[in-house]
């Protein structure tokens, strides 16, 4: 399996989250890519840089307003005497305006974030675009033929919406490849998305859509970030009504009651008929992860690769969340192994 990657994700570094009602250093930060990087390196895969795509190549998954607001804003931060990284203090929640755009970036920020844990530093946007352009990269290798890629992206991106970042997420990495997919040649596309957190960004962009299947398997949002999206009972809207399955799972969960989740979820992706397949993989399901609940052990994650790859489809893997920096790699080249072996 081939892989793609960006030096440049480095340039997203040195923001703090609110975690718990503190301001804390991300747990989303540069060595996770490092820990990935040499992990894929010692597994034998090769890895090359991204192709150039244009700012356009974003424009079919997200609003080109807030394409802009990410690739100016921390500019616009400057421009008002402030430094270091920018977050959020107030949203548009119920009862409150959500159809005018404020002048000011405070307001700007806040009408674009879901949460105030996704800081924007000075290099934010050149490591999304970066992300972005890998995710992208991949998609065409594999709509070019090859039987699966790798995007070692970072930023992460499934929290991303059409217009809304959050959950250390900006542009939705996933979506640009199942897109890109789309218009090369695939009239069908499933995203199946086993990051520990509901891929609620995946969620919004495709709500409406029948060509793209989103299967989300994650911790419940009863308890769990970002809590707001990812109930069984949500199945897409209009056209897209039964294109979108969720599967919510308890703290806890182990890979026994985790394997039986994503048959449910691989049958739903194989009813689909897809031509091709995008896997959000993050594999902050692994019990080391400082942020998440589920039981997840090293050895399970090649068992995961092997039934991805028993779908017999032209996949795309995106690289999302995982915070247990130092296990992440080998967690990650789990995933890719136990597919190779398995096709
Ligand atoms: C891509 C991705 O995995 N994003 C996750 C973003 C999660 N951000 C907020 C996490 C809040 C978790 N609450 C802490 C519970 C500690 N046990
Ligand atoms: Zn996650």
């Amino acid at each position: 399996m081939r892989v793609v990657h960006s030096p440049r994700h480095a340039l997203h570094d040195g923001g703090m989250e609110l975690h718990r009602g503190e301001l804390v250093p991300c747990f989303e930060m540069p060595a996770r890519a490092d820990f990935i990087l040499q992990a894929v390196r010692q597994a034998g895969l090769e890895v090359s840089e991204p192709q150039a795509f244009g700012l356009e190549s974003l424009w079919g998954v997200h609003d080109a307003g807030f394409v802009e607001f990410l690739r100016t804003a921390h500019a616009q931060w400057r421009a008002i005497g402030k430094q270091g990284f920018m977050l959020p203090s107030g949203f548009p929640a119920r009862g409150m305006r959500r159809d005018h755009l404020p002048s000011g970036i405070n307001g700007q920020m806040g009408y674009y974030a879901f949460d105030a844990g996704t800081p924007i530093v000075q290099g934010t946007w050149d490591a999304a675009f970066a992300a972005a352009q890998c995710a992208l990269t991949a998609a065409a290798w594999v709509a070019e033929g090859e039987r699966s890629a790798y995007a070692l992206c970072r930023p992460p991106g499934h929290h991303a919406g059409h217009s809304t970042y959050g959950g250390y997420c900006f542009l939705n990495n996933a979506a640009l490849a199942a897109q890109h997919l789309r218009e090369r040649g695939c009239a069908r596309v499933a995203v199946l998305d086993v990051d520990y957190h509901h891929g609620n960004g995946t969620q919004d962009i495709f709500w409406e859509r029948a060509d793209v299947l989103v299967v989300s398997l994650h911790g419940t949002p009863e308890t769990e970030y970002p809590y707001f999206l990812g109930y069984a009972d949500e199945r897409g809207a209009g056209a897209g009504e039964g294109f979108t399955h969720n599967f919510p799972l308890p703290r806890g969960t182990t890979w026994a009651q985790y394997s039986a989740a994503l048959d449910s979820a691989l049958d739903a992706v194989a009813r689909f008929g897809p031509d091709a397949l995008v896997v959000s993989l993050g594999v902050d399901t692994y019990v080391g992860d400082p942020i998440s609940a589920f039981a997840l052990e090293r050895e399970h994650f090649p068992l995961m690769g092997r039934r991805l790859a028993q779908l017999r489809l032209p996949t795309v893997f995106v690289q999302e969340g995982g915070y247990a920096v130092e296990d992440l790699g080998l967690n990650v080249a789990g995933v890719l192994e136990g597919f190779d072996a398995g096709r």
